[in-house]
């Protein structure tokens, strides 16, 4: 019975079956155990005799399977290792990640440029009062100058800024001069909507107070800024408008090669001047001169990438802003 049996626990393929050969054998019912029990019929002598050759065989029947079932275990483990096995030497996936919207990297550039230029970066906020947008900008009660600049308005009277100037109002309240502060954000206007109008926009202000600021410092900083953006040669143009916050007052633009159709053109960027007597009384300035400049951010971006129409930066298409997309 030994040599069958430990034959027998050598060949189970699998933990199951040897299982089943230990109940096989040493079960309740096994055949070991049931030589056991006939021990009681026999003599003194003889039981002795055959109890020890019984436990031996069972003792060498658990020895045999013990050692199967480690060898079994251990191929298991091996198999699972097999299975399982992970390749370092793949590439990884490629995780998703965010990036900067065109316009906060043209409007990261512009802060940078102005930042080297000494400039202070202020903001201000989108939900405003009729006096600091138009009323501390010197746009008297019922003129026709407020309609050029269509507006959304609150019911309880507020407005949306419709221009960054308001921030110039705010800054000043609170600050004396010498200063020169750079205000980027976010405008709105009531407009129709088209390929190069927006209900919705960006704009940058520019303003220097100082004691002996002339319209040539202006100048200097337009073109300052322009040279920093689009690079030497370039030429900036000031040419007489009107805003009622400044005086005198002018629109700036650039003289730059439309990469579409190859032709060298004026292009408007935005208004300017040397700040309105009115504007430093509601402010409670005396003795100071100023500039001041602003100009439409989606419009800069527009010539800069060469995008056709500015609703492309509000539309959240995912082809437009992953061709555009700037590192985090
Ligand atoms: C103003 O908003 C003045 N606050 C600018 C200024 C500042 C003048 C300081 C003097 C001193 P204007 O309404 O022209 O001006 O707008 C300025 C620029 O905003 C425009 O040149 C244009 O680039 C941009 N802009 C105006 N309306 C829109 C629109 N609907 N969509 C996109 N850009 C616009």
């Amino acid at each position: 019975m030994k040599t069958e049996a430990v034959e027998e626990v050598q060949r189970a393929e699998d933990l199951d079956a040897l299982q089943q050969v230990r109940v096989k054998y040493l079960g309740k019912k096994g055949l070991v155990t049931q030589r056991l029990k006939t021990l009681g019929s026999l003599d003194p002598e003889e039981r002795k005799i055959q109890g020890q050759a019984i436990n031996a065989l069972k003792q060498e029947i658990e020895d045999a399977i013990k050692k199967r079932r480690a060898e079994l275990e251990a191929a298991e483990l091996e198999a699972s290792l097999a299975r399982d096995r992970v390749d370092v030497t793949l590439p990884g996936y490629r995780l998703p990640t965010g990036g900067l919207h065109v316009l906060t990297q043209v409007i990261n550039r512009l802060l940078e440029v102005f930042r080297t230029m000494g400039y202070e970066v202020v903001t201000g906020p989108e939900l405003e009062t009729d006096y600091y947008n138009f009323t501390a900008l010197n746009f008297p009660a019922e003129h026709p100058a407020r309609d050029t600049q269509d507006t959304f308005w609150t019911t309880d009277g507020r407005l949306l800024r419709t221009h960054t100037s308001p921030v110039q109002v705010r800054y000043m309240k609170h600050r004396k001069p010498p200063f020169k502060v750079v205000a980027p954000g976010r405008v709105f206007r009531n407009e129709a909507v088209d390929v190069t109008h927006e209900a919705q926009f960006h704009q940058l202000e520019a303003l220097v107070v100082d004691t002996h600021i002339t319209m040539a410092d202006l100048r200097g900083a337009i073109s300052t800024m322009a040279t920093a953006l689009f690079g030497d040669g370039i030429k900036t143009r000031l040419q007489p408008s009107y805003f009622p916050f400044v005086e005198p007052g002018a629109e700036f633009a650039i003289w730059w090669e439309n990469p579409r159709t190859g032709k060298s053109e004026w292009l408007e960027l935005g208004g300017c001047g040397m700040v309105h007597p009115n504007v430093f009384r509601a402010v409670g300035y005396e003795g100071f001169t100023g500039f001041a400049f602003g100009f439409g951010i989606e419009r800069l971006a527009l010539i800069s990438y060469g995008i056709p129409d500015i609703r492309y930066f509000h539309q959240n298409d995912l082809r437009f802003l992953r061709q555009l997309r700037g590192g985090l």
